[in-house]
């Protein structure tokens, strides 16, 4: 028989969830995305309620949550705050690479910076020629004695400026092919290492999002993860891990819009009646319903087999690559409903279709998502 209820743990742990949100982060959500600002108080209570770091095992010093209940929590936070639940998240993320190929010394050393110094990390992938083709990246890593020379820029690096160090993708220099990549852990306060400004976006405006240089950055051997020519294996790896998780943000962005639409079409009239007595609004709320609902299922099923620890690429994107298209799908029909108001910045619709935007965009575009559900289905 399959099972499509919360246990008591996630049930109490969705709760709590909700009610942080409700009274941490929704009344300032406005705030800081008007602002542009970091939240680091927000951040700190975060971290005090056990809801940061959620992809760090407890045995190095995470919640140690399943990543059922992870996904509760950012699919919460997301319903909040979008940029806010990509800031709390990219500690996870950048864990995901030294979790997957790391040795246990790099796990200790750095995931505990994370969870017991409190710091923050980046995951740095992105570079300005090359996104989605990851192997046309032109960052490099030189042997000289026993240390590597780093050199490259990465981009759109979110919490970039407050990170303690940088989990990054570069080749080996003058090789080719997936095996010349490798995984490495930069420290920030390394010579040659310098943060661009913060960029203006259209949405997840509290979270910070920067470039990085690394100019002839010396790395000590003992930080590249796993073994030489292991980092492209490592990254896409890290990526099945991340996807579902971006799976859950879009579906909190979804499923806040949808609340907010159906408060709104039950209190709205037009032509003396609710807005909410028109088939036409109706089927609009009925096909929101409906496609987040479907949502939950992808990334409640990918998310399950992460736990099971038989991570599935195409599960991962099947959750991210829908959850995304249909967060934009409700966002648009949230503001259709709100009408003039909900283009007005004062109403929250607004927001969550400026957030909702980057989600068809990172952690791999949705054409991407079919690219990679394609590969798998015809090899
Ligand atoms: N797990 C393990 N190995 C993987 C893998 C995975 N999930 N995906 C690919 N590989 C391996 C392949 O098996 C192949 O190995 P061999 O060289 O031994 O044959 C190698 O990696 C190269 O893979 P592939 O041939 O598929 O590479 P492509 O360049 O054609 O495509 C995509 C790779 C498009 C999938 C990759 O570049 C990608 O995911 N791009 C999006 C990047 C992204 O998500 N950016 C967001 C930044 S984070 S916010």
């Amino acid at each position: 028989m399959m099972n499509f209820t919360l246990n008591d743990e996630q049930v109490a742990i969705k709760k709590m969830a909700r009610e942080f949100v409700n009274k941490e982060i929704v009344p300032v959500a406005r705030k800081y995305d008007e602002e542009e600002a970091f939240p680091v108080v927000v951040m700190e209570k975060l971290r005090e309620y056990g809801l940061f770091n959620l992809g760090i095992p407890e045995q190095y010093g995470g919640p140690g949550i399943d990543k059922l209940s992870h996904a509760l929590i950012i699919e919460e936070m997301a319903r909040g705050c979008a940029g806010i639940a990509t800031s709390a998240d990219a500690n996870s993320l950048s864990a995901y690479p030294i979790l997957v190929g790391g040795s246990e010394e790099l796990k200790k050393k750095y995931l505990s910076r994370l969870t017991h110094d409190g710091k923050y990390a980046s995951f740095a992938l992105t570079e300005p020629q090359s996104g989605s083709d990851v192997m046309g990246m032109s960052s490099n890593i030189e042997k000289v004695g026993n240390e590597y020379v780093l050199n490259g820029e990465k981009c759109f690096i979110t919490n970039a400026t407050h990170s303690d160090f940088f989990v990054v993708l570069a080749k080996l220099k003058g090789e080719r092919g997936s095996k010349s990549f490798n995984a490495l852990i930069v420290e920030r306060d390394s010579d040659g290492v310098s943060i661009g400004p913060k960029e203006k976006k259209l949405g997840l405006r509290s979270s910070d999002t920067a470039s990085v240089t690394f100019n002839d950055v010396r790395v000590p051997e003992k930080n590249i993860i796993g073994s030489l020519g292991d980092g492209f294996k490592i990254f896409m790896q890290a990526l099945s891990h991340a996807r579902p998780m971006a799976g859950a943000q879009a579906l909190g962005v979804a499923q806040g819009a949808y609340e907010e639409a159906l408060i709104y079409a039950k209190e709205r009239k037009q032509f003396g009646q609710l807005i909410s007595d028109f088939q036409g609004i109706q089927f609009m709320l009925a096909d929101m319903a409906m496609t987040i609902e479907a949502s939950r299922l992808l990334v409640h099923k990918s998310v399950y087999l992460l736990q099971e620890g038989v991570p599935s690429v195409t599960a991962a994107s099947f959750a991210k690559c829908f959850a995304s298209d249909t967060a934009m799908k409700v966002v648009t029909d949230a503001v259709q409903i709100f009408g003039g108001y909900g283009y007005i910045r004062e109403y929250g619709v607004e927001k969550y279709f400026r957030d909702a935007k980057i989600m068809q965009i990172y952690e791999g575009t949705n054409q991407i998502q079919r690219v990679v559900i394609a590969k798998e289905i015809l090899k």
